[in-house]
Order: structure tokens, then C-alpha cells, then sequence
């Protein structure tokens, strides 16, 4: 039986053209500045993202991380969303690697107003931390995948702004925010002064993302990168997978979008399970079962389907590259099957 895998887009394999390009690629020691497939990654992802420089690094969390050191000094403060990833999925590190206190302000999905981030900012007053930093996510993860309107996401910004605020952008999964929308990642990107992008989520490379933002801020990312131990040598390897991802893997997104849309759609037929098919917008499906969360997922992995709890009796399902349509069918017969028994 094939398992069918729901827990991430983060699960992928290399495809075989992948490796290919991996294993052609020409390299060099990136600590020097001397790995050609890095920098070329790196001015490729500068100019999707529509701003000066961009810098390679291992993880999605080290990129958001060098951010949050660049923009935020012992005791600041950043406003986000209370269940974005800085805050949720990254061990602590606000504190642990900065001593950033983070306000996190209740989402609509994972979506804020300009009124909340307005009244978020502390004034002067001996008594509070220093506002630095607005942190915001796109596609919102816990949010079920949320797409930022364009023009949302500008009066928020513009909020931040007007009280000097900096503006990063965790864009793990920007580029399904531009496959769901046709808005170009630039778009929201050239808002801000940092945005992060992943080609191991959606984009289905195994290792890497990248932060971008001005040429004065990824120098200094750079020495940040080093000293989170993330300068890596001849990076050249992981870098052709994320530049091979970037040129062949973006458009097929649109691939795991309507795959979503299937599986929320025969879901909604199932008794025992709740989904709005209508909140579907990106590859990332909540789900409510009658039944305990964690009961489902160990019948379900008995019959070959993967998927996280989230809460108590909720879900998270993930479409990618590794999941087809006809897995989507398959699925659905096995979740009938576990919901029935
Ligand atoms: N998210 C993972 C888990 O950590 C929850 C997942 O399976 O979705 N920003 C966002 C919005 C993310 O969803 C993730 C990974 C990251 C950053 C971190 O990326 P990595 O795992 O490369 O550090």
C-alpha cells in the first residue's frame, strides 16, 4: 500500500531532474562568496522578490530568525499574529537567540487589520518594550493556508510604517500566494524590508530558503548567517535544487491548489469530518473530525494516510508535489473507510 502523505509540503522528494541538476552543478566555497549556482540562486530569488540582494541559508527558521536579529536589539518588541511560525513553530528563538518579546495579536485566519497593528505599537512610555518590528506570514500556515489581499497586507504595512516600524515577511509559501492569485511575489515582497521565501516547502527542493532586502541588510544577514553556523561551503549542490525548483516548480503549484480543492470537496460528503471547502485558497486543508484529532491519525495511519493533529479534534492535510490526483481519490476511499469503522 503507498503511503499518502498529508503531514507537509516539507515531506518531498527530489525528482530525478532535480538530482541531476545537483549533481551538475559547478561549486565553490560560498563562505568566500565563491559558489557560482549561490549567488546565481541568490540574484534570481533578489529579482523575483523585487528588492536589491538576497542571501541562501539551510532552514525557513534561520532565514526568519537572521530578520528578527537584524531589525530587533535585546527588549524590542514584534508585533505579529499570535499563531504565525516565529511565534509557534521555532523553539523559542525569539528569546532564546535575541531577547525579542513578541506581541502576537489574534488573526482572522491568520490575517490582521491596519486598527489592530496601529494600536499594538507601544508609545513612548518607561514602562513598555520598544515596537521594532512588524512580522507578518504569506500564505499564513496555521491559518489554513491564507493568501494576504494585496491591498490588506499594503495598509497593514502602511499602519507599521506610520509608527516606524520595520516590515518582514515570512513567505515560506509566497510563491502559492502568487500561483492562487496571479499577483506576483514581488508585490507583496517590495513592501517590505526583509522577506523570507523556502524551496523545501511547496517548491519541493530537499534543503534552503532565502532572506531578501536592501544590499546593506544581507551584509550584515551575512555575518548573522555565521553566526548561527549557517554559512555552509560548497553550497552550489543545494543551491542548483532550489534554482531547478524556482524555474520548474513554481507554475505546477497550481497542481496542489486544485488537488486541495478535490480533497475538501469529497471530504465535505463524509460524516464525521468538517471542512469549508470555500476557505480552501492555497495546499493547505483544516479539517474538524467528531472523533479525537489524534485517534484519526492513528487510524488513518494504518490505512496509509499521513496527516498532523493540530488541536483536539482538528487537522491539518497538505497538498504537494508527491501527491497526485488520483492519490487525492485514494484518500478519500481510505478516510471513508476509517470514518465508517
Ligand atoms: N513549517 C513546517 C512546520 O515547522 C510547522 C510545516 O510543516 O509547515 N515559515 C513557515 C510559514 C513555515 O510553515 C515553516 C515550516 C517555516 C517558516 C520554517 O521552515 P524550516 O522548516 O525550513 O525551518
Amino acid at each position: 500500500m503507498k503511503p499518502i502523505d498529508f503531514r507537509s509540503d516539507t515531506v518531498t522528494k527530489p525528482t530525478p531532474a532535480m538530482r541531476r541538476a545537483m549533481a551538475d552543478a559547478e561549486v565553490g566555497d560560498d563562505v568566500y562568496g565563491e559558489d557560482p549556482m549561490v549567488n546565481r540562486l541568490q540574484e534570481r530569488v533578489a529579482e523575483r522578490l523585487g528588492l536589491e540582494a538576497a542571501i541562501f541559508v539551510p532552514s525557513g527558521t534561520q532565514a526568519n530568525q537572521i530578520a528578527m536579529g537584524l531589525h530587533c536589539r535585546p527588549s524590542d518588541e514584534v508585533i505579529t499574529e499570535v499563531g504565525s511560525h516565529i511565534v509557534q513553530y521555532e523553539g523559542g528563538a525569539l528569546s532564546a537567540l535575541w531577547g525579542i518579546q513578541p506581541q502576537g495579536l489574534p488573526g482572522e485566519r491568520g490575517l490582521l487589520t491596519a486598527a489592530q497593528v496601529a494600536e499594538a505599537v507601544r508609545g513612548e512610555n518607561i514602562h513598555a518594550p520598544r515596537s521594532k518590528l512588524l512580522s507578518l506570514e504569506n500564505t499564513h500556515n496555521r491559518g489554513g493556508g491564507t493568501v494576504w489581499p494585496l491591498e490588506r497586507f499594503q495598509s497593514v504595512v502602511e499602519a507599521a510604517r506610520k509608527a516606524g516600524l520595520a516590515v518582514h515577511l515570512d513567505g515560506a509559501r509566497l510563491f502559492n500566494a502568487q500561483m492562487a492569485t496571479g499577483t506576483p511575489a514581488s508585490a507583496w515582497a517590495k513592501l517590505t524590508d526583509t522577506t523570507s521565501v523556502c524551496f523545501s516547502k511547496g517548491l519541493g527542493a530537499p534543503v534552503g530558503s532565502a532572506l531578501a532586502g536592501s544590499a546593506a541588510l544581507i551584509r550584515e544577514a551575512q555575518r548573522l548567517r555565521k553566526r548561527l553556523g549557517g554559512g555552509m561551503r560548497q553550497a552550489g549542490i543545494l543551491a542548483a535544487a532550489a534554482l531547478h525548483a524556482l524555474e520548474h516548480h513554481v507554475d505546477r503549484l497550481a497542481e496542489d491548489h486544485a488537488n486541495a480543492r478535490r480533497l475538501a470537496a469529497g471530504l465535505a460528503e463524509l460524516q464525521g469530518v468538517k471542512v469549508e471547502p470555500a476557505r480552501v485558497e492555497t495546499n493547505i486543508l483544516l479539517v474538524e473530525f467528531t472523533r479525537p484529532a489524534s485517534e484519526m491519525v492513528s487510524r488513518l495511519a494504518t490505512l496509509g494516510v499521513l496527516l498532523n493533529a493540530t488541536g483536539t479534534h482538528t487537522a491539518r492535510l497538505v497538498c504537494h508535489l508527491d501527491v497526485s490526483a488520483s492519490d487525492i481519490d485514494e484518500a478519500l476511499t481510505r478516510i471513508r473507510k476509517a470514518l465508517e469503522s
